[in-house]
């Protein structure tokens, strides 16, 4: 009887063993399966400057993006491609220079779309490795092949290029149309009112910014006087679509919600989200709750809202239980620049807070400032935080997040910098071309040179200079961030080297360009 109940008691603690055993070995795998298949997120802030950030030097609070700055690896020379939008998000998503391409210049609203669909993006290299794709927020990379019927599903678009879910602005904030477009479609469209877009000419009986100033809560300084939309002139004209416009002040928390469900309804299988804020583009609609936030006008409470939507996502993580599996990567398209186009306080109420953190120009400027942005990579228990000064663009993310997920899809000029972004090597880029309204310069060590071009040397209207030199210029950024000596003449054996390394990368026509209108 004894004797039974021994063996009874033997079988059983062997079947608890075997029990605990195959479990644990199902746990180790789920987590290694955990770390080699991390959610990714991309947050991108539109015009944030290299300055605009706490952990960058800038006055104004960002308490979240620090948090992501000082617990990751936060680079002091991170670039985006471009020191405009389209161009930096193309190269973003490509992996591949823009300047290949000469249509990605700043798309008007009716663009067609500007990446091919055969071509390889990051979104796609998710998908390929069994992840859920999405993107929420800013597109502005063209829809459509030419003539789009903004009342049918608008195609090819994002879902045709990687996203399997898509909940975007199709252009900017300040151009037509002002609606938001879920997977193709315009949401809350009246069939009744249906949607007529132009670029060239208004629709009869139509009021516009140039014409009735008594109807805008928002003046323009330059451009932006064609339709008005919640009080606010735009670029573009727009008839009909009532119910589908936006509410300007509810933009960052209607993205900030769709981000937020997406993750909520996504995180049993591996996500990759590209978060594409409108903040602190134009026109800076900050929410009534941050109006005032930061005494510095429109422009700094937008950074704030931005900031808080930053705050909100990592709780969401944090809630979900995601955060030590979720690697976020935050940059911004292009750096900054105060006065684009309306009259909203950004100059008069800036104060000593300096967007450009010592660089010189901003937005549309080949100088430093165009291009140098926040750029940070932060992985809870995984990333020891850091400060890098390796060179490092956003074009490289396409190689990097792919070999992170075990993917050995790469593109040409993106290169595979992994382990600089995880923190465990300082080696960055060696050489790096960058662009501004078609122009290209060319970064390598610690030095920049920008090439000669035709045009203004400052932008009037934005008050920026663009780094249009009447000869070469050449700067050791070692000793002088801000670009203040120009050594060419001091140094023409270093310019020579550096201008055929330039125009080996580029080839030697990159003088010819068709000069940008901004509109
Ligand atoms: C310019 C606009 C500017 C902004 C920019 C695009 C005028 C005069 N200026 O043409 O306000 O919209 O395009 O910015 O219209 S970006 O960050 O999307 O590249
Ligand atoms: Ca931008």
């Amino acid at each position: 009887m004894l004797r039974s109940l021994y063996l009874v008691m033997k079988r059983y603690i062997l079947y608890i063993f075997l029990l605990v055993f195959i479990s644990c070995q199902n746990e180790s795998q789920q987590t290694a399966q955990e770390a080699s298949k991390p959610n990714v997120i991309i947050i991108y802030a539109d015009d944030l400057g290299y300055g605009d950030m706490g952990a960058y030097g800038g006055e104004l609070a960002t308490p979240h993006m620090d948090f992501l700055a000082e617990n990751g690896v936060r680079f002091t020379q991170g670039y985006a491609s471009s020191a405009t939008c389209t161009p930096s998000r193309y190269a973003l998503l490509t992996g591949t220079y823009p300047w290949r391409n000469k249509n990605a210049k700043i798309l008007p609203g009716t663009a067609p779309l500007l990446i091919q669909t055969t071509q390889l993006t990051i979104p796609k290299v998710f998908a390929a490795e069994g992840y859920q794709t999405a993107i929420v927020g800013k597109w502005h990379l063209g829809l459509g092949t030419g003539q789009v019927d903004w009342n049918k599903r608008i195609s090819p678009g994002p879902n045709e290029v990687g996203f399997q879910y898509a909940y975007i602005m199709a252009a900017t904030q300040d151009r037509v149309p002002t609606v938001y477009i879920e997977d193709g479609h315009v949401e809350n469209l009246d069939p009744s009112d249906p949607i007529e877009i132009n670029y060239r000419e208004n629709f009869e009986g139509q009021p516009t910014g140039k014409d009735n100033p008594e109807m805008l809560k928002m003046r323009w300084h330059h451009g932006h006087n064609s339709s008005i939309v919640n009080g606010i002139p735009r670029i573009g004209y727009m008839k009909g679509g009532e119910t589908a416009r936006w509410v300007d002040e509810d933009m960052a928390d209607t993205f900030l919600v769709k981000a937020q469900e997406y993750i909520r309804s996504h995180k049993e299988d591996p996500f990759f989200l590209y978060y594409a804020l409108q903040q602190p583009h134009v026109p800076r609609t900050p929410h009534p709750r941050f109006v005032g936030a930061t005494g510095t006008g429109p422009r700094g409470d937008v950074i704030a809202e931005a900031d808080w939507c930053i705050g909100e996502l990592i709780s969401t993580l944090r809630e979900e239980g995601l955060l030590e599996n979720t690697l976020i990567v935050f940059s911004s398209d292009n750096g900054p620049v105060l006065n684009d186009g309306y009259y909203d306080d950004a100059v008069e109420k800036l104060g000593t807070h300096e967007p450009s953190g010592g660089l010189r120009g901003g937005k549309y400027s080949l100088f430093e400032a165009g291009t140098r942005v926040p750029f940070m990579v932060y992985w809870k228990d995984h990333i020891q935080p850091k400060v890098s000064d390796a060179m490092v663009c956003q074009m490289d993310l396409l190689s990097s997040l792919a070999s992170l997920i075990g993917s050995k899809q790469s593109s040409t000029d993106s290169e595979n910098l992994l382990e600089t972004f995880l923190g465990t090597s300082d080696k960055g880029r060696d050489q790096l071309v960058i662009e501004a309204t078609s122009r290209t310069a060319y970064r390598e060590g610690d030095w920049a040179m920008i090439p000669p071009f035709e045009g203004p040397a400052k932008n009037k209207n934005v008050n920026i200079e663009l780094a249009n030199l009447s000869d070469y210029g050449l700067y050791d950024l070692s000793s002088d961030r801000s670009q203040q000596n120009n050594l060419a003449k001091d140094n023409p054996e270093k310019l020579l080297a550096m201008i055929a390394a330039f125009e080996e990368i580029r080839g030697k026509d990159y003088g010819k360009i068709e000069q940008l209108e901004l509109k």
